[in-house]
């Protein structure tokens, strides 16, 4: 008996693996799209868009997911250009009408995927190596993804369901590395991915996050984005003369010691990062709804003002949301005074929000 002559392409290279590390992908997206939208919406809600307000663990869920779903689909489209890539410079480049537009779609769905994909990677590990409004420049490539990926499915699905079928008939042996090592590869290193990356989202499991770019440390064991020092905050907040202006019909300015005479409450609440990183504490303070009251603003959504003037320097509230009894303005962090990096001498804190919106060092409330 000799052993079967090696015939055809690689394992890598055959329809049957592309096929299966497309589907893989194709999960991966429609997840990561999902996720993605309603954090977005979670973060600039649309006129239509009611807040919710349970889950307080929602944009934890929503960005976790978004942000895992995002870095596993790395290796595997990684694999899948590896797989697919000599086609992308098979001639004629042009050829006949519907081939071009085939060309094309597919050169769309390339380049909007690996924005998406390295973009994204970039920014949660805080390297912001372009001038465009990151947000923006990820929610509108991310329709562009959506189109490419629909119109590549719409064209190469007799393509794929016939690479299923026959792909489970091939014979087992082909030359090279075999279609289980390359499909294994991928799964298993979407599957790291997952760990190392997605455990930042989850209370308890924050020592698996080797890769994640924030690990949970910083004063009071909570993570710090943006500290003090760099808001250029430190000698204004720590001033005697502090007040908070409560900006309403009726003007009130509240010192600190006038802020902490107020009813104090205390809530367990997550601060959730956009970055995927979450993290549960005690907050104490008082009531947003007490100060709504106090200037007159009761019924009121609301904006909240920092003394720094950075990209999240403000944020707002829906009036359903300031009613909610556990959106507190935080003086105390798990018993202790906040420290400066986490907003003293006061930040907001509030359920089912994204962690941008827990504006620190809040020196102003008004009408929005
Ligand atoms: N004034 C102000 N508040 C802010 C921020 C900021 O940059 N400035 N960052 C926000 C972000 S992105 C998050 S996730 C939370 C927690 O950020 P921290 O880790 O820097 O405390 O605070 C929010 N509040
Ligand atoms: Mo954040």
């Amino acid at each position: 008996m000799t052993a079967p002559s090696p015939t055809g392409p690689p394992a890598l290279r055959r329809p049957a693996v592309a096929a299966r590390l497309g589907a893989m992908l194709g999960v991966c997206i429609i997840v990561c799209f999902s996720t993605g939208l309603f954090s977005h919406w979670l973060q600039h809600p649309p006129s239509w868009f009611v807040e919710p307000r349970s889950p307080i663990w929602v944009y934890q869920l929503t960005q976790g997911v978004h942000i895992t779903s995002g870095v596993a689909a790395i290796p595997l489209v990684l694999l899948k250009l590896a797989a697919v890539y000599p086609k992308l410079f098979e001639r004629p480049i042009i050829g006949s009408l519907p081939r071009l537009l085939e060309r094309i779609a597919t050169f769309a769905l390339v380049a909007s995927m690996l924005f998406q994909l390295f973009t994204g990677l970039l920014n949660i590990a805080q390297w912001y190596a372009w001038k465009f409004f990151f947000p923006t420049a990820h929610y509108a490539t991310a329709f562009v993804v959506l189109g490419a990926v629909s119109i590549h499915l719409a064209i190469k699905l007799p393509l794929v369901i016939a690479a299923f079928r026959r792909g489970s008939m091939e014979a087992a042996w082909v030359p090279g590395v075999s279609r289980r090592t390359v499909l294994t590869a991928g799964f298993a290193a979407a599957g790291l991915a997952v760990v190392t990356v997605g455990s930042q989202s989850i209370p308890g499991l924050h020592r698996l996050g080797v890769l994640a770019p924030r690990s949970g440390r910083g004063p009071q064991s909570m993570p710090v984005n943006r500290t003090a020092a760099a808001a250029g905050v430190v000698e204004h907040v720590r001033s005697p003369d502090f007040r908070l202006m409560l900006d309403g019909p009726r003007k009130v300015e509240l010192t600190l010691a006038e802020l902490r005479a107020l009813p104090q409450h205390t809530v367990r609440l997550p601060i959730a990062c956009v970055e995927g990183w979450t993290q549960y504490a005690w907050w104490t303070g008082v009531r947003v709804a007490d100060l709504a009251a106090l200037a007159g603003l009761d019924g009121a959504d609301l904006r909240f003002a920092s003394r720094e003037l950075g990209l999240y320097a403000q944020s707002t509230m829906a009036s359903a949301k300031v009613r909610d009894e556990t959106s507190l303005l935080a003086l105390q962090l798990n018993g202790e005074v906040l420290d400066l990096d986490h907003g003293y001498p006061c930040r907001l804190i509030a359920a089912a929000r994204p962690g941008v919106h827990q504006t620190k060092w809040v020196s102003r409330i008004g009408a929005a």
